[in-house]
């Protein structure tokens, strides 16, 4: 490309304004196909029911394996007549979460335990990433002692 009659300087600069312009173009494609690579994340949905309509003290199911470095999304319901906890201390604090929602509330940070309320229903977005055995138990009084219990387990994902 040649462009006549014009001053070094100024010349030096439209092809300087090019070479940008093409720069920032390349930049807008990099930042669009990361974009498809964040959406593109597989996302494993785990439904848990907190209790049941007959009213057991149970979590079903009450036994989860999750692979390290995955996302998983845990649907939460409450079936039953009363309120239930889903608490797993341990296993949220090896855990990255990524968000929970309940109802139209969207809560980020550390989550410890879930309250749900008869008929709500909740879910947690996370990523598992200590592998190991971790307990999960309902804490109202005489639930966890009734059978409400439960055990998550992290695993170390195959390559
Ligand atoms: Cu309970």
């Amino acid at each position: 490309m040649t462009i006549p009659n014009l001053h070094p300087i100024v010349r030096g600069s439209i092809v300087l304004a090019i070479a940008l312009f093409i720069n920032l173009y390349n930049t807008g494609i990099a930042a669009a196909s990361n974009q498809t690579a964040i959406a593109r994340v597989e996302t494993t949905e785990v439904p848990v029911s907190l209790g049941s309509a007959a009213d057991e003290l149970k979590f079903f199911p009450n036994n989860f394996e999750f692979v390290a470095g995955r996302t998983y999304k845990l649907v939460l319901d409450n079936p039953s007549p009363q309120k239930h906890y889903f608490t797993a201390k341990d296993f949220a604090d090896a855990s990255w979460t990524r968000k929970v929602e309940a109802g139209n509330v969207e809560i980020k940070g550390a989550i410890h335990e879930l309250e749900l309320k008869p008929a709500s229903v909740a879910e947690w977005v996370f990523v598992p990433e200590k592998p190991g055995t971790y307990d999960l138990r309902c804490t109202i009084a005489g639930h966890a002692e009734a059978g409400m219990t439960g055990t998550i387990r992290i695993v170390t994902g195959k390559r």
